[in-house]
């Protein structure tokens, strides 16, 4: 007994974590295969001691038969590769942007949505990783006290553009006249207000993804979002600064205890004693860290909170994994 799992896109920054995850979390696996474009197909990884030669991805293997194959090699390859896996009958994890918000695909949180991969076969779709942590930071205070509006800004890691952005930033770092090639501009010593293609309305594409997502994971679309998505010189893990008004008067106290509770959350709030959460204290881990909690001055319906999680594992690799491991979960 086991399970055929297959990885594209398993030489990127993603991928390789899908690789680590799913050793770490001991998933029962019979066969794990790796693919990816002709650019590092042939290469070698190495899992769990061996070593796997990387495949180039075609639309023959595609049609194989595997329990679950997990994708991480952006949109138009999802958008063509995925479509010939799952009409070849094979349940496919996907993290790209390409089906999130498409009828009838879920779009899964484990901690949040378990129940929409009831019975279902086909492609699920990975969130956005800033969706992700804000949306399971979020979650169990929308069940209590039912959310109106969240007034977000994100502080983005390089590791969201991929491999070579992280390289960009450490080139960056060491010499000051080095050309920007993955930003339009300098990232070290900077911040950059643009994530993903600016849009008509005067919004980023990622700004968008985090409404509209949101609105789909939480199962209501009068929720209102107004997100300032940013990148950062930050290797590793996405923070946030959430602003969020409520339909019923929150209390502090229990909305505290409400995070402490929560699955996947973990609360470091004791500023007094320097207890808050960093980027460089998240990577590396799958939780969501939540800290900075406090009333709004002004309205009692509003509370604001910082939330810090590694954007490459929970806000990615894990909760692909994790998806997988809910649906193995649901078949008991
Ligand atoms: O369109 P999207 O969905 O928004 O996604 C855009 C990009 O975002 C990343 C991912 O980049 C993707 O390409 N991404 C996607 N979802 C993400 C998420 N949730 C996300 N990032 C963060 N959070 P990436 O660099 O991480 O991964 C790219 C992988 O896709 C493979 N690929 C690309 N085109 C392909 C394809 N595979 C099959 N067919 C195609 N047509 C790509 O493989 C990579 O695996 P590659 O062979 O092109 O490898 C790229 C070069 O990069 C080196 N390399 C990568 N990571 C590392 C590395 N070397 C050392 N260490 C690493 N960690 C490889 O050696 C190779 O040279
Ligand atoms: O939609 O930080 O999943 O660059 C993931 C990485 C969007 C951009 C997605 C980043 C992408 C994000």
């Amino acid at each position: 007994m086991g399970l055929n799992v297959g990885v594209v896109g398993a030489t990127g920054a993603v991928g390789r974590n899908m690789l680590s995850i799913l050793n770490e979390r001991n998933v029962n696996i019979k066969s794990l295969r790796c693919f990816a474009s002709e650019r590092t197909a042939g290469h070698l990884l190495e899992w769990k001691g061996k070593e796997i030669t990387v495949e180039l991805l075609t639309e023959e293997v595609m049609k194989e038969s595997f329990d679950y194959l997990l994708f991480s090699a952006g949109g138009s390859v999802s958008e063509k590769y995925a479509a010939i896996a799952a009409e070849a009958g094979n349940t496919v994890i996907d993290n790209s942007s390409t089906w999130r918000m498409k009828e009838g695909i879920p779009l899964v949180v484990p901690e949040v949505n378990p129940h929409v991969l009831k019975n279902y076969k086909g492609i699920i779709a990975n969130p956005n990783c800033s969706t992700i942590q804000m949306v399971v930071a979020l979650a169990p205070l929308q069940q209590k006290y039912g959310i109106k509006r969240i007034v977000v800004s994100t502080y983005q890691a390089v590791s969201g553009s991929g491999h070579k952005a992280i390289v960009e930033l450490g080139n960056q770092l060491n010499d000051p006249d080095s050309i920007p090639k993955v930003y339009p501009k300098r990232i070290a010593g900077n911040c950059l207000p643009h994530i993903d293609v600016f849009n008509e309305n005067g919004y980023t594409k990622e700004e968008l993804k985090m409404v509209y997502e949101t609105q789909k994971i939480l199962e209501d679309d009068t929720i209102e979002v107004n997100a300032t998505t940013v990148r950062v010189p930050v290797f590793y893990s996405h923070s946030e600064s959430v602003t969020v008004t409520f339909h019923r008067k929150p209390d502090l106290n229990e909305a505290r205890e409400l995070l402490i509770q929560a699955p996947g959350v973990v609360v470091m709030d004791d500023p007094a004693n320097l207890e808050y959460p960093t980027p460089l204290m998240a990577a590396g881990k799958d939780d969501t860290f939540v800290g900075r909690l406090r009333s709004d001055l002004f309205d009692p319906f509003t509370l604001s909170m910082w939330v810090v999680s590694d954007n490459l594992r929970k806000g990615a690799a894990t909760n692909a994994v994790q998806i997988l491991e809910k649906i193995e979960e649901q078949k008991l």
